[in-house]
């Protein structure tokens, strides 16, 4: 009998610039490598509005889109691509719920973010919801991948 087939999907991270803000990268990678997945690739670079629009394409027009912008602005982030089985779903679960005051304990979320009464949610991290927005946002963000 053959091996089940092992379908390796990549998903799009970007530790947001809170969490670079706060020095709480390593502890979000930490947790990302013990779970497994694998880092495919990694830059520290500042976003701007036309790679935000892109990368928030669904969110344009939404009464939290323009705070949303003014706060990935705000100071340097990191972009990620992860690798792994289901790593989409596993890295969301990972993450937690996107509001950080009631997302789980254990979740990034859940354990480092809470509200600090800012316009837009600040929740530290951002994951791929699906693999087709992972393919998008992976091609926003690493054109050369
Ligand atoms: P997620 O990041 O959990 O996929 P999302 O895609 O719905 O959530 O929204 C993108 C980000 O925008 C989210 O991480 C935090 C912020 N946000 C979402 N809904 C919001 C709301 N109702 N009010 C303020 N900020 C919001
Ligand atoms: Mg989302």
């Amino acid at each position: 009998m053959s091996e089940p087939e092992q379908v390796v999907e990549r998903t799009l991270v970007l530790l947001k610039p809170d969490a670079v803000a706060r020095g709480l990268t390593g502890e979000v990678l930490r947790r990302v490598e013990a779970k497994g997945y694998r880092i495919v690739a990694l830059v520290q670079r500042s976003a701007d509005r036309e790679l935000l629009a892109a990368h928030y394409a669904e969110h344009v027009g939404k009464p939290f889109y323009e705070p949303l912008v003014e706060f990935m602005l705000s100071g340097p982030l990191v972009a990620v691509v992860l690798e792994g089985q289901r790593v989409v779903e596993g890295f969301r679960s990972l993450a937690g719920a996107t509001d950080p005051t009631t997302a789980a304990p254990g979740t990034v979320r859940g354990d480092l973010g809470r509200d600090w009464g800012a316009k837009v949610i600040q929740n530290l991290v951002h994951g791929s919801d699906s693999t087709e927005s992972a393919a998008r946002e992976i091609g926003t963000w690493f054109p050369e991948l």
